[in-house]
């Protein structure tokens, strides 16, 4: 199996990290949707982090449906809790740092794929409230969400938090820091220190967004 994207991406990195955790062996590698365009286009024509490719050679693409792939195809490694309660809070916290990290996205392209003069400050402004909003109720939710599914194993929302925290910590620090989610960093800083995601770590920049022809 061979996982494609870089680990700056929140989305490779979950799937590095949730793959793990289901004990799945994956070579990874790590090339740019915007610096290796010609690669990664080579292996994936529409360009898109994460793309993982079965033994098979079937194409996968889309974070949530590749971990939803293996988890449905053998139930014994799942990642969600078990009981209806616990599912369904675990399940809010996921959608909320999905969203999250949706809107992160959105603002790190319209921040450094965008010439500042086309720069849209009424759209910034928007998906900025969004984030802080979403990070207000992730801060409200940590604590007593049900993120573990052992005392040093994350579920999938645990992870997927985490590396997006992270995420947003890496790329837009001036809204992660003028926040203070601290119930958040807190969680952030025990899931980094674990050994899996130790293993894949947020990556650095190998170079800025838009240094590229975005599709030449
Ligand atoms: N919903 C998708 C989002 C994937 C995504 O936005 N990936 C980014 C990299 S972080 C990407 O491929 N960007 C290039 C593009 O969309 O053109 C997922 O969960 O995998």
């Amino acid at each position: 199996m061979k996982l494609i994207g870089m680990l700056t991406s929140p989305y490779t990195r979950r799937v590095a990290i949730s793959l793990t955790e289901m004990g799945l062996e994956f070579e990874h590698v790590p090339i740019s949707v915007f610096s290796h365009l010609a690669e990664f286009k080579a292996l994936n024509p529409v360009v898109r982090a994460p793309t993982l490719f079965l033994d098979d050679q079937t194409m996968l693409t889309d974070s949530h449906v590749i971990i939803e792939y293996f988890d449905r195809a053998d139930r014994s490694r799942s990642l969600w809790p078990e009981s209806d309660a616990d599912l369904r809070a675990a399940a809010s916290v996921l959608g909320m740092a999905q969203t999250t990290c949706d809107k992160t996205v959105q603002l790190v392209y319209e921040r450094e794929l965008r010439p500042a003069e086309k720069q849209f400050a009424d759209w910034i402004d928007r998906v900025t409230g969004q984030v802080n909003a979403a990070c207000e109720q992730l801060e409200s939710l940590v604590e007593d969400a049900p993120l573990w599914l052992e005392a040093d194993r994350l579920n999938m929302a645990g992870i997927t938090l985490s590396v997006v925290c992270t995420f947003m910590q890496n790329r837009i620090p001036d809204i992660w820091e003028r926040g203070s989610f601290d119930k958040l960093n807190a969680f952030r800083e025990s899931a980094e220190a674990l050994p899996t995601f130790r293993r894949w770590p947020h990556a650095s920049l190998a170079a800025p967004l838009a240094h590229a022809p975005l599709w030449p």
